[in-house]
């Protein structure tokens, strides 16, 4: 298919809750939809960026910058015949991950549109419903949290993590298990500890985590390899692993036994699968992240975590649970077994509200083909 025209805009959604980890606050938030169009067919993506360089370098700036002047400029007018190739004619630009699982994850929507199967099908996804769960910010109480955690586990999810930071740890993940004694727990620190704090992380081994994630630095795999000798509990790479280079490097490391693949994080679905891949053949668990996504992001998120290793619930909640409206329609909603239903229409198999993101976009630009 020849990409005749592609259309970047940003969003501005105020969220349900503000969201607090280890590396700051969130209460808007900023992201940047991809328009690819073919045929008379959109494909729809997100760059699941935000505001400033806390959970990584990107920024809605910098993906504004390097969609605008380098990827788009690189893929329209080109013939597209596999979604790989979007991967391929974006491989000159080194790193900008999240802004090429904009574009890219475009392209899977609007090849699958074309040829009547949807992204997951695309992808080579085998179950038709996938295990989520919930990530919870950090409270300004252990009280609010439990009852936050009351809410969701009500709900139903099959799994719920909270984020951590010195001084909101163990003591609180003391409370919560005392509270919660049988929910698959986890936890997520976002690189707020370093390696001289393992004998504090080690009281966690107590309670039954299923993993803590990302401990250490952003950019680390030497000493998470040396933590995770000295736990019990699994560590999960989020953070540290950009690309397959880095997934490889922690198999060969030994840095943690479990890797949360998100398809922003990595660059998009194909580097998602690669990865997938490895992981399934090296026996390494894996399970989808989320950063915190519109309909359309999460469509293609909950497409990935249909892919046969990702057997641990993903961060992969309702819409609601964020957004007071979702710009797709239906909404993401999680059924009450603790799974998602993996859309089978074609695409990402969900409708994007045109009204509802022009009302949210602060910014628009298209780029068209010769
Ligand atoms: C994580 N996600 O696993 C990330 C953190 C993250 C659901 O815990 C804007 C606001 C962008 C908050 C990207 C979850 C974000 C964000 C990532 C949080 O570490
Ligand atoms: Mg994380």
């Amino acid at each position: 298919m020849y990409i005749e025209q592609i259309e970047i805009r940003h969003l501005e959604l105020p969220l349900v809750h503000p969201f607090e980890t280890s590396f700051g606050r969130e209460e808007v938030r900023q992201t940047i939809l991809v328009a690819v169009r073919s045929e008379g067919l959109t494909g729809w993506g997100e760059a699941a960026t935000s505001a400033g360089p806390w959970y990584e370098y990107e920024t809605v700036g910098t993906c504004w910058h390097v969609l605008r002047e380098f990827l788009a400029p690189g893929v329209v007018g080109q013939e597209v015949s596999a979604p790989e190739d979007a991967a391929r004619l974006m491989a000159p630009v080194r790193g900008h991950n999240i802004a090429k699982m904009g574009l890219e994850a475009a392209v899977w929507d609007l090849l699958g549109q074309a040829r009547g199967q949807s992204v997951a099908q695309l992808l080579g996804g085998t179950r038709p419903r996938v295990a989520v769960g919930v990530s919870i910010g950090v409270q300004p109480s252990v009280a609010a949290l439990l009852e936050r955690i009351g809410g969701f586990w009500a709900e139903g999810y099959s799994r719920i993590k909270i984020k951590i930071r010195p001084g909101w740890d163990v003591e609180v993940v003391r409370r919560v298990r005392e509270r919660f004694p049988d929910a698959p727990l986890m936890v997520d620190a976002n690189s707020a500890y370093r390696l001289a704090d393992a004998d504090h992380l080690a009281e966690l081994d107590e309670y039954g985590l299923t993993m803590i994630e990302q401990p250490l630095a952003y950019d680390d795999l030497v000493d998470h390899a040396e933590l995770q000798r000295r736990l019990r509990t699994p560590v999960c790479l989020d953070e540290s692993v950009p690309s397959l280079a880095a997934a490889r490097a922690a198999l060969a490391l030994g840095s943690g036994r479990i890797i949360n693949i998100k398809p922003g994080r990595v660059g998009g679905l194909t580097v998602a699968k690669a990865i997938h891949d490895l992981c399934l053949e090296a026996g390494i668990a894996v399970w989808c992240g989320g950063m915190l996504e519109t309909g359309v992001g999460r469509a293609h998120n909950v497409a990935v975590a249909s892919l046969p290793g990702y057997t641990l619930p993903g961060d992969i909640s309702g819409s609601a649970r964020y957004f007071h409206e979702d710009i797709v329609e239906p909404p993401f909603v999680a059924n009450e077994d603790g799974t998602m239903t993996v859309p089978s229409g074609p695409g990402i198999g969900v409708e994007v509200l045109m009204d509802r993101v022009e009302a949210a976009t602060v910014r628009g630009e298209i780029e068209i083909g010769d």
